[in-house]
């Protein structure tokens, strides 16, 4: 099968559930102090708000950082037997909480239920002298969840219950991080079509992009995915299934790693992914490589871009092109001692695909971190 560019339905009066943008991300991870620290030196992420001790908690520990639109919420537990522990325990750090911002969290967890969500927390209001901020949430694949964050009543740093986070002697510089583009989950065996049913049905996105085994599929490992948006464009998850070949899917390494399903990666985005990359890459960001033959070729399949070639290959940026514009992406490795969870660095030029003229020449790169870690079988 082809791929196919599906049209896209952005007609406000027929969308159920209009969001906003993403509003956060949060991460169970086993030492948030040091994830935090990480996060500023590594991605140049900024510090912004805190919640724990200091403000009252005695289960868990909080530290959001932000850079532009991208707020991370890293969130550790202060005692054994917590949920966010166990959470731990079992997948490592990952992504638990894929906040979603909307005007109305009570009507669009209730939407959401009445279309057959299965209910993480029903609607909360939390309040301080900056006002009040609702929110709900709902499951989504494996233990990942979506929390429905209302906050046109709050002008507050983040939300009730964090106090800002202020670090005068340590701020490293932002390195061009703009907003999540697209996050990507990866499902279990055959079950990519219940998930994009769900993100239909009761989330209201429609399928806009879809790639079988056949476009995404080396001589050894095969994957595929649907891309799943909302009404407004701005929310994007791919969804990936694990497919047949001759070796282990990446997938399948994931579900097995992660034990269970849950986010793939972030795409931020960025203006500039040539500066963005180069300042990454000095702060001990590790990216994926493809063999330097991959530019040789690069100019006759995409046609003239804008940027020159020697700096996108000195740092193994890939390039694709469809009828819209192109694109220019890099992936790092994964960010935890699983192979797991990865970040996506992407600059669009028109383009709103996924750059799936870089699948093979990506993939056959993660096959060779699969095979390093011995498990490419
Ligand atoms: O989000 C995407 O579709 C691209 C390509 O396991 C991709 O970033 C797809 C699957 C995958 C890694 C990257
Ligand atoms: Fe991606």
């Amino acid at each position: 099968m082809e791929t196919t560019a599906i049209p896209k339905i952005h007609d406000a009066a027929k969308d159920f559930m209009p969001i906003n943008g993403t509003d956060y991300i949060e991460l169970y991870v086993s030492n948030s102090k040091q994830a935090a620290h990480f996060y500023k030196t590594a991605f140049g992420f900024q510090s912004h708000a805190y919640a724990g001790l200091e403000t009252g908690l005695t289960d868990r520990e909080s530290y959001v950082v932000i850079q532009d639109k991208i707020r991370l919420i890293l969130t550790s537990p202060l005692k054994s037997g917590t949920d966010i522990g166990r959470h731990i325990d079992q997948h490592g750090d990952g992504i638990k909480v894929v906040a979603l911002w909307v005007d109305d969290a009570t009507y669009a967890y209730n939407t959401a239920m009445e279309r057959g969500a299965r209910s993480y927390m029903e609607p909360e209001t939390t309040e301080d002298e900056s006002g009040k901020i609702v929110r709900s949430g709902i499951y989504t694949y494996g233990e990942t969840v979506h929390i429905f964050v209302e906050r046109k009543d709050y002008n507050g740093v983040f939300m009730p219950g964090y106090k800002k986070w202020e670090t005068p002697d340590y701020n490293p510089e932002p390195t061009g991080l703009k907003f999540v583009d697209h996050m990507v989950g990866n499902v279990g065996w055959n079950k990519m079509n219940h998930w994009v049913e769900f993100y239909e049905n009761v989330m209201g996105f429609v399928n806009i992009l879809s790639f079988d085994d056949n476009d995404i599929s080396t001589e050894y490992t095969a994957l595929m995915s649907k891309v799943m948006s909302n009404g407004n464009g701005r929310i994007k998850f791919p969804i990936n299934e694990p497919a047949e070949g001759k070796k282990k899917s990446q997938v399948e390494e994931y579900l097995d790693f992660y034990e269970g399903e849950g986010v793939q990666h972030i795409a931020v985005a960025t203006d500039d992914i040539i500066t963005t990359v180069r300042q990454l890459r000095s702060r001990g960001v590790e990216f994926l490589r493809v063999p330097d033959t991959y530019y040789d070729a690069v100019t006759d399949r995409v046609g003239k871009i804008d940027e020159d070639i020697a700096p996108l290959k000195e740092l193994g940026i890939l390039v694709d092109r469809d009828d819209e514009g192109y694109l220019l992406q890099i992936f790092t490795r994964p960010v935890e001692p699983r192979p797991t969870m990865f970040f996506e660095i992407i600059q669009r030029k028109g383009a709103q695909s996924f750059g799936k003229g870089n699948f093979k020449a990506l993939f056959e790169a993660i096959e060779r971190e699969q095979e390093v870690r011995g498990t490419l079988h």
